[in-house]
């Protein structure tokens, strides 16, 4: 076939017509689903491959253009993230390259990472939305319900258009340093909870943390990732990544214990 011969049938209504019809497909079917998780970072995109693998529907929230949370950048712009044992194991499921730099320590490159995992997590069945920010939790008698959503141009741009909702079982607030939702939850509903936020650096002791401060801290509202130990004054770990795989696929099974549960 040459090329140059090729006509496009391209056509501005045609292109209209379905981008707004999958749109609206595709927002009928999530509007009720299984688990939302708000954060594409490495924490949320590993929750949700292994929710999704266990055929739960999955949505994760972002309000970025783009995926992959803090990852891109590597360590202030080196293009690396180190990953400690035994997480390496959490990239190589999913094919990423790691380079051995000895005593159990190794380096990835910080564009592959964040691409491999959303690429998995898609895979997997997860669907990933970007430009969209969760601004508010849904609250009924048993907790958490699901989240309220707005554009994230719209609250960018300051304007005062009102949002639409997402129910969802479970959501889980993967949304890094800020823990955004929690914060939300806390401040709106004026419960006692403190929320710390996170201590400096202390990289061994803030990545172990990630692991016990994982869980469960409302009816149906998990934490994970460095949202985890921002909830409970965990220390921060600089551009070490492997308990933040580790801390979304605890949190995975935490939600799948307590989904087959119910
Ligand atoms: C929609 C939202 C909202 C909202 C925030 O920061 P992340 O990469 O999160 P983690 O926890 O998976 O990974 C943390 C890691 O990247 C990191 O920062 C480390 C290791 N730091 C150590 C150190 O010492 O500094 O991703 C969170 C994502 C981001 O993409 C946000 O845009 C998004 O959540 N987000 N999306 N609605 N309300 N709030």
């Amino acid at each position: 076939m040459n090329l140059k011969d090729i006509k496009l049938n391209a056509d501005e209504t045609k292109t209209t017509k379905a981008i707004l019809k999958a749109s609206f497909d595709m927002w009928m079917d999530i509007i009720e689903a299984d688990v939302v998780i708000v954060g594409s970072g490495p924490s949320g995109l590993t929750c949700a491959r292994y929710l999704a693998k266990e055929g739960f529907k999955v949505v994760v929230l972002e309000r970025h253009l783009a995926f992959g949370g803090g990852t891109w950048g590597g360590g202030m712009g080196f293009p690396y993230i180190a990953v400690e044992e035994p997480a390496d194991e959490l990239l190589r499921e999913i094919g990423v390259n790691l380079i051995d730099m000895g005593d159990g320590y190794y380096v990835a490159d910080s564009v592959e990472v964040p691409a491999k995992l959303a690429v998995a997590a898609m895979n997997a069945g997860a669907k990933i939305l970007t430009g969209i920010v969760v601004e508010d939790l849904i609250l009924r008698e048993e907790g958490v319900a699901g989240v309220v959503i707005n554009s994230y141009a719209i609250e960018r741009a300051g304007l005062h258009i009102d949002p639409l909702t997402i129910r969802s079982k479970v959501v889980v607030d993967a949304t890094g340093h800020e823990a955004s939702v929690v914060n939300t939850l806390v401040k709106k509903n004026k419960l006692e909870a403190d929320v710390p936020g996170e201590k400096s650096m202390w990289a061994e002791k803030g990545e172990n943390a990630l692991l016990r401060n994982t869980r469960e801290v409302y009816p149906n509202l998990f934490v994970c990732g460095m949202a985890a130990n921002a909830s409970h004054g965990g220390y921060r770990m600089g551009a070490v990544f492997g308990g933040m795989y580790l801390s979304g696929k605890l949190c995975a099974e935490l939600i799948i214990e307590k989904l087959k549960r119910e």
